[in-house]
């Protein structure tokens, strides 16, 4: 009888983790083959070969550009090399893409740049807000920009218990900033089984001095987070539920849901167009790809556009598709002023003019 009980309770535990591999490979596209479409008037950004998770595009047309991330269960094709910021002027014919020297005092080698965001003080200093990973801790670094000497002065790092596994953040305030937290686990192992199981334990958390708290809960895995042109409104990409969540932002900082827009593409980073208010999305066509990587096959790189964001009826349109031959997973695209810079989270990065 014990026997009986034993193999019953095995049959049926293998039953349920195999019909979750199998919505697991579902979710992340595991199948999808991709329809390419072309950008006109593009090249491939030189010096930038191992990554550009995350682009800010100031104002002013000066990009800062995330490179060198390692990440769990992500290609790294560059192993030794410590992350960057590079920096780039779209106002120039021929933009080029320049490593930013950082001020003395801050541990360089184990700097492992994740999300990004810039944030412009009333004084019009510009501040530089990092996610970074050293040792694969969470922390968050405030640099200063300095244009002139083209330089990042090491501020202040930011730690706190409700700050794991953080992926990107938005800055509104001198340090208030949101940021997602992508895995509830911070182990690989328990973080890829979270993901299988779709148990939707991870979170938004709203950060300043005074307060720290979690605003907005439920996703499988918050990746993407950045603001409406007004800052009334924050966008936040779910990964692996292929969806763009819209939250109203209140005085407290609070975050209430407006509503979820389905993509069926593995949303990563979102950044929005300055001249309209559209959100530009990088995605992960199969994720599968990119979790299980073969140069051969390579993973491929979507960029979405949706228009008319807060409407009943947001318009989604694909600005580039391509199956990996010239551009491997795609974690975001900026848009300037009729230019674009689309980044990977461990490949090369593409320059096009719309
Ligand atoms: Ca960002
Ligand atoms: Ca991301």
């Amino acid at each position: 009888m014990g026997k009986l009980v034993v193999l019953t309770v095995l049959g049926a535990s293998l039953a349920l983790i195999g019909e979750r591999l199998l919505a697991f490979r579902e979710r992340i596209n595991a199948t999808r083959e991709l329809e390419p479409v072309e950008l006109q008037n593009c090249h491939l950004i030189e010096g930038l070969e191992n990554g550009s998770e995350d682009i800010d595009i100031l104002p002013s047309g000066l990009a800062f550009i995330s490179n060198g991330l390692k990440y769990p269960g992500m290609p790294d094709l560059a192993p030794d090399a410590s992350g960057k910021i590079y920096l780039m002027d779209l106002n120039e014919q021929n933009p080029r893409a320049q490593a930013l020297k950082i001020s003395d005092g801050f541990d360089e080698k184990f700097f492992n740049p994740h999300g990004i965001s810039t944030f412009i003080d009333k004084d019009h200093t510009v501040y530089l807000y990092v996610v970074n990973h050293p040792h694969m801790k969470s922390t968050v670094e405030i640099f200063k920009f300095e244009e002139q000497q083209r330089s990042l002065i090491h501020l202040k790092t930011i730690k706190h218990e409700l700050l794991q596994s953080v992926n990107d953040i938005v800055v509104l305030g001198p340090e208030q900033f949101y940021a997602t937290r992508d895995h509830y686990f911070t182990t690989y192992f328990l973080a890829l089984l979270e993901m299988i199981l779709d148990l939707h334990w991870t979170h938004v958390i709203f950060y300043s001095p005074k307060e720290v708290k979690v605003v907005a809960k439920g996703f499988n895995s918050a990746n993407g987070i950045t603001a409406s042109l007004d800052h009334k409104y924050i966008y936040v990409a779910d990964v692996t539920d292929k969806n763009i969540h819209i939250l109203e932002k209140h005085d407290n900082w609070d975050l209430t849901q407006l509503k979820v827009i389905q993509l069926g593409t593995l949303v990563d980073n979102l950044t929005v167009d300055p001249d309209n208010g559209d959100i530009l999305a990088g995605c992960h066509p199969n994720a599968m790809k990119l979790l299980n990587y073969n140069p051969e096959d390579p993973p491929g790189s979507e960029v979405l556009r949706i228009q008319n964001v807060l409407s009943d009826q947001p318009r989604v349109s694909t600005i580039y598709a391509n199956n990996g031959s010239v551009l491997q997973g795609t974690s975001v695209a900026s848009v300037y002023h009729g230019k674009i810079l689309i980044g990977t989270v461990f490949h090369k990065a593409l320059y096009c003019v719309l």
